[in-house]
């Protein structure tokens, strides 16, 4: 596939060392993503990456809600809210990204998820769905149309950039190899049904490099 010119973007999304093995919250292999991300970072003109950016009191962490568990939902008042281990927590080693990760070329970090209040899978929306990261109009500003998702988690923050990134009218791609998912109950069946059902294409890292 001809793809990684000018027009199409990386978006790598929270390759950081709580979501790999050892971390806080820990992806399943998650580390497997690490050797296909740097593979693309290299073959991609424009590269984006996202860092999952918590104050230590997150309202998504699981401890500032007494009597609560980790991987409980709860009522938040944008909506629903899934409970979470303390994670990427703002300046700690956590927070960083994979030590192997080759970011170095990326033109662009976004960080999310460092309003108190308000937890933010997608790199474009935090979870009220209202409140903007700016990304949209930092890719519309360079005409960077197409946009392809790599990183953790399949299931939650690379799934839901998929899923704005279709809303806000780019064309968005999944590179299979080059993510994983948490997993918690059916999240991962759940999220292959919406992104099948918008559009979201996928292939994997030796399609797009060949
Ligand atoms: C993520 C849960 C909480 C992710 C971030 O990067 O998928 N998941 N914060
Ligand atoms: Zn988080």
């Amino acid at each position: 596939m001809q793809a990684g010119g000018e027009g199409d973007v990386l978006v790598v999304v929270d390759v950081q060392r709580d979501f790999c093995s050892g971390g806080a919250l820990a992806v399943p292999d998650g580390d497997v993503v690490v050797a296909p991300v740097n593979r693309l970072i290299e073959h991609f003109r424009h590269v984006v990456v996202t860092q999952d950016w918590h104050p230590p009191d997150h309202s998504s962490f699981a401890v500032q809600h007494p009597g609560r568990q980790p991987y409980e939902v709860v009522e938040m008042p944008y909506g629903e809210q899934r409970l979470w281990p303390t994670h990427c927590v703002q300046g700690t080693p956590g927070a960083e990204f994979h030590p192997d990760l080759r970011w170095g070329r990326a033109e662009l970090i976004v960080r999310k998820g460092f309003r108190r209040t308000i937890d933010s899978y997608s790199a474009f929306m935090e979870n009220d769905r209202t409140t903007v990261t700016g990304l949209a109009g930092y890719l519309r500003e360079r005409a960077l149309k197409r946009v392809f998702l790599v990183g953790l988690a399949l299931d939650y923050c690379v799934g839901f950039s998929a899923v704005d990134a279709r809303w806000l009218d780019f064309e968005a791609w999944l590179v299979e190899d080059a993510t994983r998912a948490v997993a918690v109950g059916d999240s991962l069946t759940q999220m292959r049904l919406r992104l099948e059902a918008i559009g979201v294409k996928h292939l994997t890292t030796e399609e797009l490099l060949s």
